[in-house]
């Protein structure tokens, strides 16, 4: 199973849409192993975005991050890293698909409410950045038999 990390942007809290982002990765059937709520540091913020640093969004994209609350989440599953990206859609609203978590709550070109990890290597990295140690649950759910086929999903 992967674990990935999520983001609900500041754009997202503000809008009132945390349970309804969460709610959709839950309902997919990924599994939460972590949650918090709280306001990214600059300092974070360069960490977790300094790919994007000689990028001339840089500047705007830090300030946004850090100018009101976040929540950010880590679920898990078969998958659940490209699962994720689909359903966030294309980086900004008017651009992403109707269905998609972009495509139905988003019209901006610049906040985009929701982050998610990109590959492996970036999930790793920033599960690191955003939980410490013993902050993600080691659990799966009781019913984990009826959303995938045990003996061929799960061997
Ligand atoms: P993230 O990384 O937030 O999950 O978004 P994406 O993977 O969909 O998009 P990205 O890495 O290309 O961009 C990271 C982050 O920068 C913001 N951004 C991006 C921006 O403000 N202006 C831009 O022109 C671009 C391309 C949005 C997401």
């Amino acid at each position: 199973m992967d674990t990935t990390l999520l983001i609900v942007k500041p754009d997202g809290v503000q809008r009132g849409l945390v349970g309804e982002i969460v709610g959709r990765f839950e309902r997919k059937g990924l599994h939460l192993v972590g949650m918090k709520m709280m306001t990214i540091s600059p300092e974070l913020a360069a960490e977790h975005y300094k790919d994007h640093a000689e990028k001339p969004f840089y500047g705007g994209l830090v300030r946004f991050m850090t100018s009101s609350p976040v929540v950010a989440f880590a679920v898990r599953g078969v998958g659940a890293i490209g699962i994720c990206r689909k359903m966030m859609g294309a980086t900004f609203g008017p651009n992403a698909e109707p269905g998609t978590i972009r495509g139905d709550y988003g019209v901006s070109t610049s906040f985009n409410l929701i982050h998610g990890s990109d590959s492996p290597e970036s999930a790793e990295r920033e599960l690191g950045l955003f939980f410490g140690d013993g902050e993600l649950q080691e659990w799966a759910p009781a019913n984990l038999g009826w959303h995938y086929d045990a003996a061929e999903e799960l061997a």
